[in-house]
């Protein structure tokens, strides 16, 4: 049998078969190596260096966390099924613009989540490439959409919890809302992590204190009560609302047109401006209806300072605007989302939907 010794002389590595030692991509490789040329990346990445990179990429604020963190547990399988090897989590917070996100206008307020999340998902893709430029295998999750939904609707469809990464990095802590609150900028931040497989010199440790102040703003300002004053969060009634143009609510509109005997009967079921929205939905990306919570959290030392000075002027000026908008709240049947919608918000119209996690009823039935 020929071998790579016979191919390639004296230097060739004896391993290789000599058919594949002898292709041009794998002597030069070859030949970078004798001459010195390729060096393996240290052991350990320099936790300074790192920060640096995650800064010079657009983070506000980065920190590591090692995979064998204790808090970390349930995300360990998600992780090495992402990135086999994996031994460290890159947390990074990205600043959003306050004003923007507390616009009752909701091209405003959205235009700022998906230049923020486009923004983090660019700065995240380049420490991953400045990673791997320096020899480590590194992999950067979606900050939100897409999702895997081949694991819909049995198993969760993201590839890494940002907020348990986050909060167990340093970053901050999920206020009543459960949202994350970073000490400085609050809650106006959206997350970005980058696995590696390496460990990092020093990591972040959790802060000590939640920055999220209890102030219940976010349970009044939640206009289907999925936040409760004693921490609860009611998922179920947040996505059927807030998310009426993404995943769930556009199956359940697919399913209406479906169910539409003509376009006069399409019409009563779904106003011209649902129409419409739900065409800038699919054409842009999708909108939020709402995310309330976050607009009017003052948590955090950046944000704090208005609500500290006049309380009643933050809620006239943040708040209520939210609550006296004029907006279609979007509901499941019989849900507690409706009763509290038509009882909190009397002049916002109240819609019941199927929410689309399900067929409909007439459909499950037959089968
Ligand atoms: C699933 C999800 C949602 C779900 C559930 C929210 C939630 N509290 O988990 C819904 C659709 C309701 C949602 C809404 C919003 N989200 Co969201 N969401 C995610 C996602 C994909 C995973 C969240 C997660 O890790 N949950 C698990 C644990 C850590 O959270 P938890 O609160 O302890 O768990 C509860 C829920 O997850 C729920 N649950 C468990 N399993 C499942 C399965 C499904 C299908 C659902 C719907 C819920 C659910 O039960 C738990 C107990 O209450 C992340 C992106 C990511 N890949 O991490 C963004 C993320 C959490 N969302 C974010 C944002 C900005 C929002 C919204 C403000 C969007 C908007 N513009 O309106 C709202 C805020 C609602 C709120 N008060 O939480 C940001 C939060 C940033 C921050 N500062 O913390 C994230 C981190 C995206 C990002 N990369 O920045 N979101
Ligand atoms: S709005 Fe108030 S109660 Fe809600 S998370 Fe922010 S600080 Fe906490």
């Amino acid at each position: 049998m020929t071998t790579a010794r016979d191919a390639e002389g004296q230097s060739a590595d004896p391993r290789l078969p000599a058919k594949l030692a002898a292709h041009p991509s794998v002597q030069a490789v070859l030949a970078r190596r004798r001459v010195g040329d390729v060096t393996s990346p240290p052991a350990v990445i320099d936790a300074a260096w790192l920060r640096e990179l995650c800064l010079a990429a657009g983070a506000a604020d980065a920190a590591a966390v090692s995979l064998d963190h204790p808090d970390l547990t349930g995300e360990r399988e998600h992780a090495r099924s992402a990135l086999p090897g994996t031994r460290t989590l890159i947390a990074m917070a990205f600043r959003m613009n306050r004003d923007n996100c507390r616009s009752p206008a909701r091209s405003v307020a959205n235009q700022e989540f998906h230049q923020t999340d486009e923004q983090a998902n660019h700065a995240a893709r380049s420490v991953t490439q400045a990673l791997q430029d320096a020899g480590y295998r590194a992999l950067n999750p979606s900050v939100g959409f897409p999702q895997e939904m081949d694991r819909f609707p049995s198993e969760r469809i993201w590839v890494v919890a940002h907020k348990t990464v986050a909060v167990a990095a340093g970053l901050g802590v999920m206020g009543l809302h459960r949202n994350v609150i970073h000490p400085k900028f609050g809650n106006f931040i959206l997350l970005a992590t980058v696995l590696v497989d390496a460990e990092v010199s020093e990591y972040g440790q959790a802060l000590d204190y939640n920055p999220c102040i209890d102030c219940k703003l976010c349970v009044a300002a939640c206009p289907v009560g999925a936040i409760s004053k004693d921490g609860a969060f009611d998922a179920l009634a947040c996505t059927t609302h807030n998310y009426r143009e993404f995943m769930s609510g556009f199956t359940d509109w697919a399913q209406t047109v479906a169910d539409s005997e003509d376009a006069a009967d399409y019409r009563s079921r779904v106003t011209d401006s649902e129409s419409a929205s739900m065409w800038q939905s699919l054409a842009h990306p999708p909108g939020y209806k709402s995310g309330y919570c976050m607009a009017v959290c003052p948590g955090g030392e950046d944000v704090l300072g208005p609500y500290l000075d006049d309380r009643k002027t933050f809620m006239d000026t943040v708040l209520r605007p939210l609550q006296d908008k004029k907006e279609t709240l979007y509901v499941l049947p019989g849900s507690h989302a409706q009763e509290y919608a038509q009882r909190r918000f009397p002049h916002k119209p109240v819609k019941e939907v199927t929410g689309g996690w399900q067929p409909p009823a007439k459909r499950s039935a037959s089968h």
